[in-house]
């Protein structure tokens, strides 16, 4: 067993004092008591604690190519045009690449207070398509990347069949990420195998989008899933631009979101990535569903996909989360401070998603963000309380945003304010500790590994 006491800890209930939080070896939380004395010889937190967070959207290896693609390179720019040169870009991934990228990629999620990841994997195959010998050879380095660093992962694999709806044929740079049903749950069992579900690692599936993916395929690799797996995690990419909504209404009569609510029994065990363009019924149906919206505002943004409804959602009980996807940003206080500046922008307004009982935007986007990205781990992460796992962070005391400033404040101060450092000082994932004061222990040789990585890839 063992123990850390904090001054001031943000527990379900909000700010407490004197927080006593002990945990067993397996780094499970076995005791959170406000209003206790310090234990002699337990450590004490050097500034306030708050849950760690958790990251529900991310494709590792573009982190390599963040800052390559912001020039013009056609009269309109798009997403699309941005998905071909991603494209190139991953066509160069080799597994050396891929487990160095990820392990960086960590390791500064870490030092941001990402305290697990959801990984939606979808380069699978060699370049050219053909697997390797070991299928899941690509999925076991990104697992064992994010061992390595030490933060938890829910790993989905993603099905990818098709270049668009009604079965259009793969491009040529899509046959990288193509697999069928049986060969996505067969990879699926190979990695199961290779590194069993532990407290750190869980696993999932991602069918990548209603246009890689039919409903038949859909289905067969949800019965697959549980069959193998109890109440496994489920991620989807979902109208994220105009003209997804376009096309899904074209072949199906339907906008995905809706189609996706008509013929899947989506609850909340899904987590809808993007879901940017739905309209008021979707948004009442999507909140109602207990489903997460896997928002990722920093690429959201870099790509121009649109505003996702955020008010109206969070008014009818809607559940988000938060993602760095493409990781042109890697810090969830970057995230939620662009999720309220969205509103703000749009409606000339200030302060939009406070709620009645939270008239802090902050406060309430930080704790809406734990629910929900907990929600898409499926594990027992993102509160203070026991029974979850021992993930945390501690807030700089000395830094400028948070010591002088009162518990109230805390949490705007992190989200809105910039101060040079990031205010996160210290992060335990599972009981052990992770960075310590702003530094990972891997992080030098690691930064050394992704620069050399970047080279090879860029040359
Ligand atoms: C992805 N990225 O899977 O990396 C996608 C682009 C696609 C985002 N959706 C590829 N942000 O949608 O086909
Ligand atoms: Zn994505």
């Amino acid at each position: 067993m063992s123990a850390f006491f904090a001054d001031h800890a943000r527990l379900a209930d909000g700010w407490r004092r004197n927080v006593l939080l002990e945990w067993d070896d397996d780094g499970t939380l076995v005791r959170v008591a406000p209003d206790s004395a310090a234990p002699a010889g337990a450590e004490r937190a050097k500034g306030p604690v708050v849950p760690g967070m958790p990251n529900l959207h991310s494709h590792a290896f573009q982190r390599a190519m963040a800052g390559l693609t912001e020039y013009r390179a056609s009269v309109a720019d798009t997403f699309w045009s941005w998905r071909d040169l991603m494209y190139r870009f991953a066509a160069r991934i080799g597994p050396e690449s891929l487990a160095d990228i990820a392990h960086w990629l960590y390791i500064e999620m870490l030092k941001a207070g990402y305290t697990s990841v959801c990984e939606f994997h979808y380069v699978h195959h060699a370049p050219g398509g053909a697997p390797y010998a070991n299928r899941a050879e690509l999925a076991e380095r990104v697992v064992d990347a994010a061992g390595r660093a030490g933060i938890g992962i829910t790993m989905l694999p993603v099905l990818y069949e098709h270049g668009g709806f009604n079965k259009a044929a793969p491009r040529d740079d899509q046959r990288r990420f193509l697999n069928t049903p049986d060969a996505l749950l067969a990879l699926i069992d190979s990695l199961a195998r290779a590194r069993p579900e532990n407290g750190m690692r869980r696993y999932g599936v991602a069918p990548h989008s209603l246009r890689a993916v039919s409903g038949e395929s859909l289905a067969a690799v949800l019965e697959g899933l549980d069959a193998r797996f109890d109440r496994a995690p489920v991620h989807i990419h979902v109208a994220e631009q105009t003209a997804e909504v376009e096309a899904c209404v074209a072949a199906t009569g339907r906008r995905p979101v809706q189609w996706l609510l008509d013929h899947f029994n989506v609850d909340e065990r899904w987590c809808l990535v993007h879901a940017t363009h739905i309209d008021a019924g979707e948004c009442a149906r999507l909140a109602g569903s207990g489903a997460v919206a896997g928002l990722c505002l920093t690429t959201e943004a870099n790509l121009g996909d649109g505003v996702f409804p955020s008010r109206d959602y969070l008014d009818v009980g809607g559940r988000i989360g938060v993602g760095s996807d493409s990781h042109v940003g890697v810090d969830w206080r970057s995230e939620l401070r662009l999720l309220e500046y969205g509103q703000r922008l749009c409606r000339q307004q200030r302060n939009v998603l406070a709620s009645p009982t939270q008239s802090r935007p902050a406060d309430r986007l930080f704790d809406a963000a734990l629910d929900g990205g907990a929600h898409a781990t499926r594990r027992p992460v993102g509160a203070l309380s026991q029974g979850m796992r021992a993930d945390w962070l501690v807030l700089d005391d000395a830094h400028p945003g948070i010591g002088g400033h009162a518990p109230e404040t805390w949490l705007s101060s992190a989200v809105f304010c910039e101060h040079g450092d990031t205010p996160v000082r210290d992060v335990f994932v599972s009981g052990r500790k992770v960075i310590d004061a702003r530094r990972h222990a891997q992080e030098d040789e690691a930064l050394a590994r992704y620069r050399a990585a970047l080279r090879g890839l860029l040359d």
